[in-house]
């Protein structure tokens, strides 16, 4: 008998509908787990949309206050998919009512906020993750089991780019639906917060903590009508930024983000190289993992390029047959399955608010060398791996 997970989704934009996917796939294709997500509840503010989402995504209520949605007693957990800015108040009182918590990228919009948020998990002992999900694309996955058995040695470089061109058109206005993340009160930061906050997610799961950071950002635009005064006002986000860095492991890292990379919509990328053998992955071709090793025999050493479709590769076995590539949509659906398991095992679900957070402190860090034009400590000591 399978015991039930009630979901309150609190958001019903683009990642209201990644992370439904993954609740409604899950059981399909995990079903061994012994939890299974209900979708119980969702909330949003307008009631024509909530309610049309709801029939669509097969939500059995909805709220159009999300205290209305934390309040039932019907949720087990609930799921934070709105701006940034209300990340910290919704946790610490999903926190305070006792419900398991699942949080959209980044934690917050500063560590302070972020700190007040784990300081709320930590207190009353509940669940949490916070969804990093391009972990759980099995060739980002595969990367990391290849980099924790030694087969690269020592890691000498670290590099990684998130570019899209959304933003460029300066009549785009800023703030309010659709656009809260070129508002720098909603999104407490540009593409340091949204993009490269992902890669660094990455960078220190896979490589370590990021102990310093000598960063430059630039605001490309620098007025934009606001679309919830109506006003032409100053932008306050960072349209691109690049940082450099030191690992604990010794190791110096290369990282650039951007909305004004034209040609690029979502090109996240990522490289390795160490001592023996490098690697590098590109999201637009997610199914595969390059990897060279100087070991090979000469004649035919190269890159290699694995198509990460086998039964033996993670998270495939639970998918087509060897060959058949999966999506984007995917990790979600992994992260849901691993969530379900870490309740199952009491284990935690990584990364947790307190990774999420040590990921908070160096965006924070980058932006503060970026204004201080020099380089700043990041104070994390160590991140789970
Ligand atoms: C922004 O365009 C965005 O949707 C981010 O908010 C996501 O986290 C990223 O995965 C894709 O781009």
């Amino acid at each position: 008998m399978k015991k039930n997970l009630r979901i309150g989704l609190i958001g019903t934009g683009f990642m209201g509908r990644t992370h439904s996917n993954g609740y409604s796939q899950v059981a399909h294709f995990f079903p061994e787990l012994e939890y299974r997500p209900v979708l119980q509840a969702v909330c949003s503010r307008n009631e024509a949309s909530v309610k049309a989402f709801a029939e669509q995504w097969g939500y059995a209520a909805y709220e159009t206050d999300w205290r209305a949605l934390i309040a039932r007693d019907d949720i087990d957990a609930v799921d934070i998919c709105t701006p940034n800015d209300t990340h910290a108040e919704i946790a610490i009182a999903a926190a305070e009512a006792g419900k398991m918590i699942l949080c959209e990228k980044p934690l917050a919009r500063t560590v302070a906020e972020g700190q007040q948020m784990v300081d709320a998990i930590n207190k009353a002992g509940v669940a949490n993750t916070v969804w990093y999900n391009y972990r759980r694309i099995p060739a980002v996955s595969l990367a990391k089991q290849i980099v924790a058995s030694g087969k690269l040695g020592k890691i000498f470089h670290y590099r990684a780019n998130f570019l899209q061109d959304w933003t460029i058109n300066a009549d785009l206005p800023q703030g309010g639906a659709g656009l809260w993340r070129m508002d720098v009160a909603a999104a407490g930061s540009g593409v340091t917060g949204d993009l490269l906050a992902h890669c660094i997610d990455t960078a220190m799961w896979l490589n370590g903590a990021i102990v310093d950071v000598s960063a430059m950002t630039e605001t490309f635009v620098k007025e934009r009508m606001h679309q919830l005064t109506g006003k032409v006002e100053p932008v306050g986000i960072d349209d691109a930024c690049i940082f450099h860095c030191h690992f604990a492991n010794g190791s110096l890292g290369l990282f650039e983000s951007t909305r004004y990379a034209r040609g690029h919509k979502a090109l996240y990328t990522f490289e390795i190289n160490g001592e023996h053998a490098s690697i590098r992955w590109d999201l637009h071709d997610l199914n595969r993992l390059e990897y060279f090793d100087h070991r090979d025999e000469s004649i035919v050493r190269g890159w290699r390029s694995i198509h990460v479709t086998d039964g033996d590769q993670p998270y495939m076995g639970k998918w087509w047959v060897p060959g058949l590539g999966i999506g984007y949509e995917h990790s979600f659906i992994h992260q849901v399955a691993d969530f379900l398991k870490s309740i199952e095992t009491g284990a935690p679900c990584h990364p947790t608010f307190q990774d999420a957070l040590e990921t908070q402190k160096v965006c924070e860090a980058v932006i503060d060398s970026a204004n201080a034009r020099s380089w700043k400590d990041t104070g994390v000591e160590s991140f789970a791996m």
